[in-house]
């Protein structure tokens, strides 16, 4: 049976945990009431007229990520904090023109709904016979070993299958086989995976890397097979290395060696705005930020707000944060919370999976599993279903996982479709992405499920309140600081927990 958090068995008066309910705990105001729709959507709205004016983009290394950087930093400042900016370096990409793919004097493919380039593909204008690669997927997966290749002959166009390996090792594998360029198409494998491969090959390669769907992809290897099939790809890419940042600022008030890391992306991708991906996540925790202060001595544990540059590219910002923190830094952190698109058009309410359930995700660091629990627990209050989320990484919790600290987060979904289950309990539509405007110009403004938005905008605020107050279960909570720092403090014997 579902328990629920004393803090929730108290009529969510005061979000609080365990027995150890501060003596103020009636007067606490709620950080989810205080957190309003209208703020987050007035910050979304300013991050849409960042993209509108900067070429329609937030991505990393663009005019509108630097200026959306610039808001973070007047908003926060505006609110009484002294926000940080890090600064990192990463391998900036952009396609210039969109590739052409054709069969000489046969059709030619539409770029987009029969194939798309791949992040860091080179530049290239290459005719050439096409030789399928291991479709089978022998052993790893198609293309991933460098023997997979071993019948290619040099300057010919590699057909490999998605599957296995990161694109980055197909790739890597067909330039250094002497490849005059790859086209790794979609594997079928579910509904997601059948139309053209979008992703990333990682680092910058030097011949053309694009993505055809299943079905172009194995009419083609059927093709191959006759050792005469030519083909034709051009790519037009540019790549160099830029500088992105993080925006991070705490509370003033709270313990610094038990500090709750509240993270959302700042960039989008360069197709786009990104205002539901990830405006919504931004526009959330910044309103949090702005409002949290209120709590005043409900503020026991430090909360510190980071707003990650190069999520899209691959978790960056994160990544380089936590790389970059000492261990005694690190093992100051209680927490992660992560907030990644929360307003989809055909959303639900997703909780990270952080006990792993539903057995899908990674292994969860221990304290996981409690935080899913206090997000669950406020929905139940509320009578509001949820879904588990897969705990898979894909996200800026990554990071904070992989360094052993639990992390949590909701999310409304992204590219997956929504299922007949999910709508009945939702509404929306079964069979249609969560986002349909995932990655793309039309993620505006005008994208986003208010609703939704509004209700997962809630659970991150009161998440943010109970941890704020007492982090006992997901991390055995605070220690008091030995006698002599904390000469203040009566009544409260040297190591006891407080919270
Ligand atoms: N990282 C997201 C998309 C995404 C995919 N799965 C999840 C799960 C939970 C949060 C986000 C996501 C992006 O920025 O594209
Ligand atoms: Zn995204
Ligand atoms: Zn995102």
């Amino acid at each position: 049976m579902r328990k629920l958090a004393i803090g929730t068995l108290i009529g969510l008066a005061a979000a609080s945990i365990g027995a150890a309910v501060p003596a103020d705990a009636a007067a606490q105001p709620r950080l989810d009431k205080l957190v309003k729709l209208k703020d987050i959507r007035q910050h979304q709205k300013d991050l849409q007229t960042i993209a509108t004016y900067n070429g329609g983009t937030r991505a990393a290394g663009e005019p509108g990520f630097e200026i959306s950087t610039k808001y973070v930093v007047k908003q926060l400042k505006k609110a009484g904090y002294h926000p940080t900016v890090q600064d990192f370096p990463f391998d900036y990409y952009k396609e210039k023109t969109p590739a052409v793919f054709d069969r000489p004097g046969g059709p030619s493919y539409v770029y987009g709904t029969d194939y798309a380039t791949l992040d860091f593909s080179g530049s290239g204008d290459v005719t050439a016979v096409a030789t399928a690669v291991d479709p089978a997927g022998a052993g790893v997966g198609s293309g991933c070993e460098a023997d997979d290749f071993a019948g290619l002959p040099k300057g010919n166009i590699a057909l490999v299958k998605r599957g296995g390996c990161n694109f980055s090792v197909k790739a890597g594998n067909a330039q250094n086989a002497g490849a005059a360029a790859i086209a790794i198409y979609n594997d079928g494998a579910s509904p997601e995976r059948m139309g053209p491969v979008q992703g990333t090959a990682s680092t910058p390669w030097k011949i053309p890397v694009i993505g055809p769907t299943y079905q172009l992809g194995t009419d083609l290897v059927k093709a191959s097979a006759s050792g005469s099939l030519k083909l034709h790809i051009k790519t037009d890419t540019f790549s160099e290395q830029r500088t992105a940042h993080n925006v991070i600022a705490e509370t003033k008030r709270g313990r610094a060696d038990n500090v709750v890391v509240m993270g959302a992306h700042l960039d989008s991708v360069t197709a786009g705005p990104g205002i539901n991906d990830n405006g919504s996540g931004t526009a959330t925790i910044l309103t949090i930020a702005e409002q949290i202060n209120k709590l005043g001595k409900g503020i026991k544990n430090k909360v510190r707000f980071a707003f990650w540059g190069a999520e899209e590219e691959g978790l960056l910002g994160s990544e380089y944060y936590v790389a970059h923190l000492t261990a005694d830094q690190k093992a100051r952190i209680a927490l992660n919370l992560n907030f990644d698109m929360l307003g989809s058009p055909n959303g639900r309410r997703g909780v990270y999976d952080g006990d792993d359930s539903e057995g899908a995700g990674t292994n969860p660091p221990a304290g996981s599993g409690a935080i899913e629990k206090v997000f669950t627990d406020y929905y139940g209050k509320r009578k509001l279903a949820t879904s588990p989320s897969a705990f898979d990484g894909r996200s800026d919790y990554g990071p904070f996982i992989e360094n052993g600290i639990p992390a949590g987060g909701l999310d409304s979904g992204a590219e997956k479709l929504k299922t007949a289950d999910e709508a009945k309990i939702y509404g929306g539509e079964a069979g249609k992405a969560y986002d349909p405007c995932y990655h793309q110009a039309c993620d505006t403004y005008a994208n986003v499920n208010t609703t939704i938005l509004d209700q997962l905008a809630d659970g991150a605020a009161y998440a943010a309140q109970v941890f704020a107050g007492s982090t006992l279960p997901v991390n055995g909570g605070r220690v008091a600081a030995p006698k002599a720092a904390r000469a203040h403090v009566k009544h409260a014997p040297a190591g006891r927990l407080l919270a």
